[in-house]
């Protein structure tokens, strides 16, 4: 059955999402060499949207042989810099230009507000094509002043940055369409071409945008987009010994298979993986911004974000007041389809998620833990769970350690602000973000100097910027996303040196 909400789209899209969607290939659009397909499903619904082509190991093939092509002989690799950033920055420009389909196709495919797709998600994905064509002027060498201890003489040497090469990226469906622009534009500023393997759950931004880079002028080859499935198209991009450097974002147990499928021929590795971020308030906080800010950590993209902040932990004698606060809030969250405008919060993204957070759910009720609002899926069609916030938790708990990626928080009262609460909040394998609240500025850097993650928040939340470096300590990833951070890696190093008498 196909989902009704596929008339609540424009006329244009309608159209698009109604012809099978082939891949991007050498500048052309093409089917999979196999001739197959796979289903996209309207998370609101469970009916089906769309039908895309199913990539494998020979699509993969092709296009990467491409991505060299386009690579070695140009045109990509005989542009100047300023050519390139004001390719990019048009990118940025059709990003917005077409901003409405975007957030729509966005939200029929994610599940996600159209509402929010429109404030965050397609402006977010602009900005970085944006913030990315700046870059392509600016990277540059040094020149060094040399000792040569073994071989006197003067020499004049400085190095050069280049492009790795080609590059894998592999990205999830919690954010389709930024997690693209996250990749791709910090790839194409470096000087690097691209196979890009979609989610399966939800390819169709993406594709999207692959007009969007064919109408700015991208060059064919430059970038190349492979939906398909993980274990077959993923894994053989992974694999693929043409290819420089893969870059994943995803579980952290796909990031160990990556980096094992690469580690054959040494290819360089970036991974964005997953979190269990802890949240901490302090009690001399504004506690009223503090449960504001809080509610958002958690709820936002419906919990599904890496850096969600999932783990809270209060001081004692606001505790109560602050978790009460949240359930309360949590309370008056509108879900529905993400098309209707009063969607606060859509369905979870697919079946698969649903069970995920369902199962989670379950083992923190058998394992005691209590559920102030939510605990529960909402009857009927559609992958939708209610907004729910645990207390009664102890730190062996599975919905304590564990990444849920789903809309529920655990809440954890602590006594004092000391190396207790530390490690009690660095107790974890992951370390991609944390949050502070409290009016204290010496209380607030001090613990974030202590806390092992990527990034920290202090009085706010899920403030991300082109210009910062995101990413994650321990088993969150290898390297950092956006701001110059990003630039290393998509490089390679140059020493040159000239012998000048
Ligand atoms: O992730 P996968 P899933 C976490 C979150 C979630 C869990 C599972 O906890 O509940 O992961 O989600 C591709 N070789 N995050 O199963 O499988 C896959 O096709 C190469 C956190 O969706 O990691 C997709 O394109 N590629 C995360 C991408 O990997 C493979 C975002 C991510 O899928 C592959 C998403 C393989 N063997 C989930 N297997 C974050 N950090 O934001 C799968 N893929």
């Amino acid at each position: 059955p196909v989902s009704e909400n596929i008339s609540r789209l424009t006329a244009h899209l309608q159209g698009w999402i109604g012809r099978t969607r082939p891949m991007l290939i050498d500048g052309q659009w093409v089917e999979a060499a196999s001739g197959k397909t796979f289903q996209v499903r309207d998370p609101a619904t469970g009916k089906i949207i769309a039908n895309v082509a199913e990539g494998a190991a020979e699509d993969i093939d092709r296009a990467v042989r491409a991505a060299r092509k386009a690579f070695e002989s140009g045109p990509w690799s005989r542009m100047t810099p300023s050519e390139r950033g004001k390719l990019l920055h048009r990118v940025g420009d059709l990003i917005l230009e077409n901003l409405h389909e975007l957030a729509q196709l966005e939200s029929i495919d994610n599940g996600k507000p159209a509402s929010v797709a429109r404030a965050a998600d397609v402006p977010l994905a602009a900005d970085m094509f944006h913030y990315m064509s700046g870059w392509c002027t600016k990277i540059e060498g040094k020149t060094i002043p040399i000792s040569a201890l073994a071989a006197p003489g003067n020499y004049f040497s400085y190095t050069r940055p280049e492009p790795i090469g080609v590059v894998g990226q592999i990205i999830p469906w919690n954010f389709p369409l930024l997690m693209a622009a996250w990749k791709l534009a910090p790839a194409l500023a470096t000087g690097c071409t691209v196979v890009l393997k979609v989610a399966e759950e939800t390819p169709l931004s993406a594709l999207r945008l692959g007009d969007i880079l064919m109408e700015a002028g991208i060059p064919a080859g430059v970038v190349n987009i492979v939906p398909g499935f993980g274990e077959t198209a993923g894994a053989a991009l992974a694999a693929h010994p043409d290819v420089n450097k893969v870059a994943f974002t995803g579980s952290t147990e796909v990031g160990k298979l990556i980096v094992q499928a690469a580690a054959r021929d040494l290819k360089r590795v970036s991974l964005e993986l997953g979190g269990k971020s802890p949240n901490i308030i302090l009690a001399d906080a504004d506690i009223d911004a503090a449960i504001a800010g809080s509610t958002a950590a958690i709820f936002f993209n419906h919990g599904q974000c890496c850096n969600a902040g999932s783990r809270l932990y209060v001081q004692e004698k606001v505790f109560d007041r602050v978790v009460e606060g949240i359930a309360a809030a949590a309370g008056k969250i509108k879900l529905g389809c993400g098309l209707d405008d009063d969607t606060e919060m859509g369905p979870l993204v697919s079946d698969v998620q649903f069970d995920r957070v369902s199962g989670f759910l379950r083992s923190g009720k058998e394992q005691g833990a209590r559920a102030l609002c939510g605990g529960e899926a909402l009857e009927g069609a559609g992958y939708y769970v209610k907004p729910t916030v645990l207390v009664d938790t102890r730190p062996d708990m599975k919905v304590v350690q564990e990444e849920i990626f789903g809309p529920v928080l655990v809440a954890m009262p602590f006594k004092e602000a000391d190396d207790r609460l530390i490690a009690e909040a660095n107790n974890s394998i992951y370390g991609l973000a944390a949050g502070v609240w409290t009016r204290d500025v010496a209380a607030a850097h001090g613990i974030a100097h202590k806390l092992r993650a990527g990034s920290v928040w202090v009085n706010c939340y899920h403030v991300f910027d082109a210009s910062l470096p995101f990413g994650g300590y321990k088993q969150s990833g290898w390297g950092r996303e956006m701001g110059q951070a990003v630039l290393s890696n998509y490089l390679e190093t140059k020493a040159v040196t000239t012998a000048i008498g």
